[in-house]
């Protein structure tokens, strides 16, 4: 048999090439071929979408090429692998990484030029997978990027949404959300596995039976869905490696419910069968409340389950024996949504595999680790006993297991300190029992990461003092990044290309450090005129997006101020719209001669609210309000417009950022855990106005105080000024500007008001008030450096060849290395 198999297998490599070619000519007959047979049109008549399709299944067969090889590579060599669980990932589009990271972007331009198509107009053709909320979830996909350029056999799991995060549409200033069906037009990056499936099971009951004279558990479920998996192939950049994003979607089982077909009720039991399909429908949009929600837990599982019971498959076909599992799987929690985990791998074990208890628990403690994306309690996430019971029963009584070790454990530990042992305990009795999915993380992970330095110290002394204090060697942190292949090299080719001419080489691409390189070209004059001049072409593409998208015609010589991300009361979108109603309020009562001297500004913001989030909703409202004001006020001109972009996702920012002279990272101290906009900004060269907050604190280390503009209250102040409270009467520029939107000045008096009341009345908890002044100072600081254009742009240069520490490559290697214990398997060419 395995003779005629290799026989076979000459035969088939005979017949194919080895690798398909990638010059424009074969290039150019292979979109056509896509475009004739896969996508069905003929070949002499099709617009641009259909060219798109067939341009990204010819893209796609050279990604799964690699990806081929990369797997059967890794089958070979079987190295320890990290698995990444996350319930988000944001990719955005998938054309021009690809190209670029195949490093095929020139010939297939070339290709597409001799075919009479623009490679960009096509690349524009591209919806956005977006399959998270923000931040976390954008985390996720550039660490993908990371894992798979760095060599490591990594594969990330996660859901398929059939519908990802709404897009956002703006009626009279009003936020609407509308379904993103992102697969209608066909997603050609995704591999449907409809082999590879998994039944997942929910409900019912645990029953305990005797299986050769030892007492066992039994789960009997009460439902049951069939996962199936969608593979993404991620490829890393000037590497063969092409590592997997395995996404699940849940679908109708066929083993299960077969009875209610011979009740003569076959309508309803088809339509009972396609529910099924509802836990992978649809993404939660709010990235920070838990409401312990039965289908947001139904998702987690799902997930989680069917990721197991790959990741136990693949090591059985390679291992007979568990107690090599923690030496070939290394599982990453991204923050607690994947927790279901811990309790799932223990069941496997324990009800199927049939290690006893302290077995299994060896190997838990030693595969797992844990990233925590939070800072407040109030933002940990909770899973009412209830509920975990009725859905996943036999996963309850496996977390009460393994807390009651731990409470025994801890007992002896540090004595009968009960406030101190209820707080750690991985159950919650209070007004609605619960289990506290972050302890559970902790106490059964071998470590526990922050997201920056500023939040591993917050985790340390508030949010996990009593764990650190019992286990600090379980604590690190890995400061995120950002990969510079998706924020340089996709989003600003232009700067890319400058960034390598001065560098005189490429290399920087793979190994970010290299950037710094520009420092010593900061003050010449020919790199300077030729940044102005990328950044003048990156500013116009971004003007004539805002033209296009809301007729406003904004000037190429302003500062161009963006702060995009999501809407929350923490990130302070309400404080730059109240500085940009003080600097509209002070140009009114300018004269001639002194507006002259105003240093012209246009205002970019943008992002999505949460659909309950009222407050952040009215944020957006005020800033429309605000901008209709201003620009149509003639006595202010273009010394000021204000633009609110509208749905604000992955390619959005990839036009927006490098078109940003000046980006707002504004949070209270002490609430972003580390934040990544500013990362992608700083890249691109543009000058950070910010607060100590996350990560930044860590960007002035990399390029000095002197080239941001940093204002606000410290981490450790904030809890003293929250204390005394914002007085407005001493405040008098803050007090005024609220007060001009409590007196209607931007209409919607009644609907702004508890707006208002947010920062004055009292309460300001975030500190709005009392860091307005050093605020406005900031932007007065910022006003005066753009004036030196030759100052602004030595900053510029400075900020992205100081960004090197802040590339996702430096944080993976970090987990691989100090976290995951894993090594690089370089699939040779
Ligand atoms: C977040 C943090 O708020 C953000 O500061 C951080 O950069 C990101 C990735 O670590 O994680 N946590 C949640 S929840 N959403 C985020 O974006």
């Amino acid at each position: 048999a395995f003779g005629e198999r290799r026989a076979k297998a000459e035969r088939m490599f005979a017949l194919m090439d080895r690798f398909l070619k990638n010059d424009p000519i074969s290039l150019q007959k292979d979109i056509l071929n896509h475009v004739e047979y896969t996508v069905a049109r003929s070949r002499f008549s099709f617009d641009d979408f259909e060219a798109y399709q067939g341009l990204s299944h010819s893209v796609r067969d050279r990604l799964i090429e690699r990806w081929h090889d990369t797997q059967l590579y890794f089958k070979r060599k079987d190295p320890k692998r990290v698995y990444f669980l996350s319930l988000e990932y944001l990719m955005g589009r998938s054309l021009s990484n690809s190209v670029i990271n195949l490093g095929i972007r020139d010939e297939y331009a070339e290709a597409l030029s001799q075919l009479g198509f623009e490679f960009e107009v096509l690349a524009e053709q591209e919806g956005d997978a977006a399959l998270g909320n923000g931040g976390l979830a954008r985390l996720s996909a550039c660490q993908m990027d990371s894992l798979a350029t760095l060599d490591y056999p990594a594969w990330g799991y996660g859901l398929r949404y059939q519908y990802g995060l709404f897009r956002q549409l703006i009626l009279d200033g009003f936020q609407h959300e509308q379904p993103d069906y992102w697969l209608n037009f066909g997603n050609p990056w995704e591999i449907e596995r409809i082999h590879v499936t998994y039944p997942v099971k929910f409900y019912g009951t645990v029953e305990e039976e005797l299986l050769n004279g030892k007492k066992c558990k039994v789960w009997i479920p009460g439902e049951m869905v069939e996962a199936v998996a969608y593979d993404n192939p991620i490829p890393g950049y000037g590497t063969r490696n092409t590592i997997t994003l395995r996404l699940w979607a849940a679908k109708p089982s066929d083993q299960y419910d077969m009875e209610s077909y011979n009740t003569g009720d076959y309508i309803n039991a088809v339509v009972n069968r396609q529910k099924a399909e509802t836990i992978s429908s649809v993404l939660y949009p709010d990235d920070r409340s838990h409401q312990g929600k039965e289908l947001r837990l139904k998702q987690q599982y799902f997930f989680v389950s069917a990721s197991i019971q790959d990741i136990i498959r693949r090591f059985k076909d390679a291992h007979d024996n568990f107690d090599e599992f923690q030496e070939k799987v290394a599982l990453q929690l991204n923050d607690t949504h994947p927790s279901l985990a811990i309790s799932e791998v223990m069941r496997v074990l324990v009800d199927e595999e049939n290690l006893d208890w302290s077995r299994a628990w060896g190997i838990v403690c030693k595969i797992f680790s844990f990233t925590t994306h939070t800072v407040l309690a109030e933002g940990l996430e909770k899973i009412p006993v209830d509920l975990l019971g009725s859905l996943l029963p036999r996963h309850l009584e496996i977390i009460y297991d393994i807390n009651f070790n731990f409470v025994e454990e801890l007992k002896k530990r540090i004595g009968m300190d009960y406030n101190r042992l209820s707080r750690m305990s991985i159950v919650e009795d209070g007004a609605v029992k619960s289990i506290r999915s972050a302890n559970l993380s902790i106490v059964c992970s071998h470590t526990v990461n922050g997201v920056s330095r500023v939040h591993f110290e917050l985790l340390k002394t508030k949010l996990f003092k009593d764990f650190y204090e019992l286990w600090p060697e379980k604590f690190q942190y890995k400061t995120n990044g950002v990969t510079q292949r998706r924020w340089i090299v996709v989003s600003n080719p232009s700067l890319c290309g400058l960034i390598s001419k001065w560098l005189g080489t490429e290399a920087w691409i793979r190994n970010v450090d290299l950037l710094t390189g520009l420092r010593e070209y900061a003050a010449n004059a020919d790199l300077q005129q030729e940044w102005k001049m990328v950044r003048k072409v990156n500013k116009m593409r971004l003007a004539e997006y805002i033209e296009a998208m809301s007729g406003l015609k904004v000037c190429l010589d302003a500062m161009f101020d963006v702060q995009i991300k999501r809407i929350h009361e923490y990130k302070r979108q309400l404080l730059n719209i109240l500085g940009i109603i003080h600097r509209y309020d002070c140009i009114k009562s300018m004269n001639e001669s002194d507006r002259r001297k105003v240093v012209p500004r246009v205002c970019i913001t943008g992002g999505k609210a949460a659909p309950g989030y009222e407050i952040a909703k009215k944020i957006i409202k005020l800033c429309h309000a605000v901008a209709e004001k201003i620009n149509n006020d003639n006595d202010v001109g273009d010394l000021l417009k204000l633009v609110f972009i509208p749905d604000y996702n992955v390619s959005v920012a990839e036009l927006v950022i490098p078109g940003a002279d000046l980006s707002q990272h504004i949070s209270t101290a002490g609430h972003e855990a580390s934040g990544t906009g500013s990362m992608k900004f700083l890249m691109n060269g543009s000058l950070l106005l910010a607060t100590a907050d996350g990560s930044t604190v860590e960007i002035i280390e990399e390029i000095g105080a002197e080239n941001l503009f940093l204002f606000g209250a410290k981490v450790d102040e904030v809890p003293m000024l929250r204390e005394k409270g914002t007085d407005m009467r001493v405040n008098l520029q803050f007090a005024r500007v609220v007060r001009m939107i409590r007196d209607g000045y931007f209409g919607f008096q009644d609907y702004f008001e508890s707006l208002c009341d947010t920062v004055d009345g009292g309460s300001d908890f975030y500190l709005l008030g009392s860091d307005f002044g050093s605020y406005l100072e900031a932007q007065a600081a910022a006003d005066k450096a753009f004036v030196d254009q030759e100052k602004w742009t030595r900053m510029s240069i400075l900020s992205t060849a100081g960004s090197g520490r802040f590339s996702s490559d430096r944080t993976i290697q970090d987990y691989a290395e100090n976290t995951w214990g894993i090594e690089r398997c370089r699939c040779p060419f």
